[in-house]
């Protein structure tokens, strides 16, 4: 009823539109994470079927966005959703792209909890909640993963010191917390190593490096015995004229799952780049 005396309510409803050309980063963590991972008896520190559902959730959403979502990181009950500058989802409608983004994933979280899970039935409902932070350059977005993965390796070192601990050492949680209480990762390191016989770098590298989400391009391997005049754009091109029949290189997107460092240029200067060169 679009003409009734009740349709002044819409005036109501503001737009909230991002700032045209920026990068969006989606957000999302869980809500309670603390009780939700002790009432499905997570392994402590890190239980590997946990973080894999998150990767899984997280892949559905970056499938599913595949033409926006160009990278994603994620680690403990977060994930990171990196949004491409010129991205016109919802018409860059904040809310709009932040609630499907975590309405997806937690849809997806639930869906394949069984997956992952066979043996243990969902107790509770998990929720997440997510916010859209715009950033302008490319070196705001460097930083920005740079500092959710220093937060992965801080509270990780932390964490797997804290469960040796406890559960190899015999301490209290209180007194973990008192031991490690001002020490730097050196100290944490070192204790790992003499007290436990625990090389830290030899931890699982999703443990240690959280994951990341990225496309990359990548040779179909198809081939073809069309004449090369036929060949198309994407595809790799032959001298004109020839008549030669030629391997037709089509390129294909896949989204591949790395636990790599992402602070260093390395990641960046790769194929596996997501942000543009120039940006
Ligand atoms: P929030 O986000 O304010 O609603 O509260 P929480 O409880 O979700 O706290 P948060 O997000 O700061 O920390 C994540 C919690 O999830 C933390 O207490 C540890 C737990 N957690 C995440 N991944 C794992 C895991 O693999 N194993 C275990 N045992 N716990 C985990
Ligand atoms: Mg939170
Ligand atoms: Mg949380
Ligand atoms: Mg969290
Ligand atoms: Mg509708």
């Amino acid at each position: 009823m679009a003409g009734s005396r009740f349709a002044y309510v819409r005036d109501f409803e503001l737009p909230d539109p991002a700032l045209p050309d920026v990068y969006l980063v989606v957000r999302i963590d869980g809500k309670g994470f603390h009780k939700f991972s002790a009432a499905h008896n997570f392994a402590k520190p890190n239980d590997a079927a946990a973080l894999e559902l998150m990767n899984c959730a997280a892949r559905q959403v970056c499938s599913e966005l595949r033409g926006d979502v160009v990278m994603a990181f994620g680690e403990s009950d977060e994930y990171s959703f990196l949004l491409k500058k010129d991205c016109q989802l919802y018409r860059r409608r904040k809310t709009k792209i932040t609630t499907h983004i975590v309405s997806l994933f937690t849809s997806s979280y639930v869906f394949s909890w069984p997956s992952y899970f066979p043996q243990t039935r969902l107790l509770q409902p998990p929720s997440f909640d997510g916010r859209l932070v715009e950033y302008p350059t490319a070196k705001h977005i460097r930083d920005y993963f740079a500092w959710r993965q220093a937060d992965t390796h801080v509270n990780n070192l932390y964490n797997t010191t804290f469960w040796a601990c406890v559960l190899r050492g015999g301490v209290t949680e209180r007194e973990a917390h008192e031991r490690l209480r001002g020490t730097v990762s050196a100290q944490k390191n070192e204790m790992l190593f003499s007290e436990f016989g625990i090389n830290y770098e030899r931890e699982e590298a999703m443990f240690r490096k959280g994951t990341t989400l990225v496309w990359t391009q990548e040779e179909a391997n198809e081939t073809t015995t069309q004449p090369a005049e036929d060949v198309h754009d994407g595809l790799v091109s032959s001298p004109k004229g020839s008549q030669q029949n030629k391997r037709k290189v089509k390129m294909k997107r896949r989204l591949r799952t790395l636990h790599v460092d992402i602070i260093g240029d390395a990641f960046w200067l790769e194929g596996t780049a997501a942000l543009p060169a120039t940006a």
